[in-house]
């Protein structure tokens, strides 16, 4: 039943957009509760570049990451060290665009 299945599937992606809206309001809400800015919200990570994520964790925009910084990127703060290819105890953007690009 195609002709059954189109209008359903334009409602569903209504409440999609909706439900999304709903999602990064509240978000942004939380953001600004959090009086932190920079730290971007889980909803909008997936859909900017690797090389974004880690600008806007690099709070205090040094061009590294440091440990407490990777601490808004749980993914990242877990494998910290694996990630810091040469120990410094910092990600560079190039280490972590390595990694970040070799998960996905
Ligand atoms: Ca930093
Ligand atoms: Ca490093």
């Amino acid at each position: 039943m195609p002709t059954h299945n189109h209008p359903l599937h334009a409602f569903d992606l209504r409440s999609v957009v909706l439900f999304t809206c709903l999602t990064m309001g509240g978000s942004s809400a939380l953001m600004a509760q959090n009086a932190s800015s920079n730290v971007p919200a889980s909803s909008t990570q997936t859909a900017i570049t690797p090389s974004e994520v880690f600008t806007r964790a690099d709070l205090d925009r040094n061009g590294q990451l440091s440990r407490q910084e990777a601490q808004n990127l749980p993914a990242v703060a877990e494998q910290f060290d694996e990630w810091d290819r040469d120990g410094n105890g910092q990600l560079s953007l190039e280490e972590f665009l390595l990694n970040a690009n070799k998960k996905q």
